[in-house]
């Protein structure tokens, strides 16, 4: 979708949006879908919400991987865009996909309201009071003279990586106007154990089937949920909140399947 939407433009940042946008598990977008599909809007009606978290998803990875940031070479198995183009690209790239997931958004097709509701609580979760704060925060830890405390850590990181997931687990009830309730609890479990099963594949993962380099934040002697809870005990926080998930998707039975799939996905995966 984001390459057709960028059909026709050539250069650089138009060619690093496509290549930052592809080769991702695209996790987002499938809750994305998958929630609009339990409220009754077909893949079409949510295409724009999907590929919008997709945006802001590949924006902050090409951002995280900067030298200025966490300095990466390496990911999706790929050169990073700023080794592949240069940084002046890497950062144009990353704004232009920030930009576009707004467009989107705009062009969706529902209610005045949910349309606003879905842009401002993009917004906050991309913003200084989710993702971006977030990643402030871990920034700052890196040189901070005392480690983070795993209830700090849980916040940090519910913004890091939690907010986007959170966001995209809502989009279908935010579309209808229907009660967030469930899939509120579903996303914030889920984001909490995806970020849980990406220290677990920082210790125990394979670089090239992660597709990054692994064993950073150990090197970098960072309070992980790893370093915080053990190793096996990091593992079994992040299947309690599956269940968590799960159990919290009760009321619409058979159909969330999927999404329980997507959840106990989560902590098996190698990438
Ligand atoms: C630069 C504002 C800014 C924020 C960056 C997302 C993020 C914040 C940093 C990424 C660092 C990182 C690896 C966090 C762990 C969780 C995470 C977002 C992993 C990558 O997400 P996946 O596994 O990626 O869904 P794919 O490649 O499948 O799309």
């Amino acid at each position: 979708m984001i390459e057709a939407e960028l059909a026709g433009l050539v250069g650089p940042v138009p060619e690093a949006m496509i290549y930052a946008a592809k080769g991702g598990k695209a996790l987002r977008a499938f809750l994305a879908l998958e929630t609009a599909r339990l409220h009754g809007v077909s893949p079409q009606g949510a295409a724009h919400a999907a590929a919008a978290i997709e945006c802001i998803h590949a924006y902050s990875l090409i951002h995280d991987d900067l030298p200025c940031m966490d300095d990466d070479d390496l990911r999706r198995g790929q050169p990073t865009v700023h080794k592949r183009w240069d940084e002046a690209t890497a950062v144009l790239a990353g704004d232009a996909l920030q930009a576009l997931a707004f467009e989107l958004l705009g062009r969706l097709e529902c209610a005045d309201a949910a349309k606003v509701d879905l842009v401002l609580t993009l917004a906050q979760a991309a913003g200084v009071r989710g993702m971006v704060g977030g990643q402030a925060a871990d920034i700052a830890a890196e040189t901070a003279d005392v480690p983070l405390t795993l209830d700090q850590i849980i916040a940090l990181q519910a913004g890091k990586t939690g907010a986007l997931i959170s966001w995209a687990a809502l989009v279908g009830p935010r579309m209808v106007r229907a009660d967030q309730a469930a899939l509120r609890i579903y996303g914030d479990c889920l984001g909490l154990a995806f970020q849980i099963a990406d220290d677990v594949l920082d210790v125990t993962g394979d670089a090239v089937l992660v597709g990054k380099a692994v064993g950073k934040d150990a090197a970098a002697g960072k309070a992980t949920f790893v370093s915080l809870l053990g190793l096996d005990g990091a593992k079994r926080r992040a299947e309690d909140l599956v269940t968590q998930a799960c159990d919290a998707l009760s009321g619409y039975g058979d159909d969330a399947e999927t999404l329980k799939d997507a959840a106990r996905f989560v902590t098996a995966r190698t990438h």
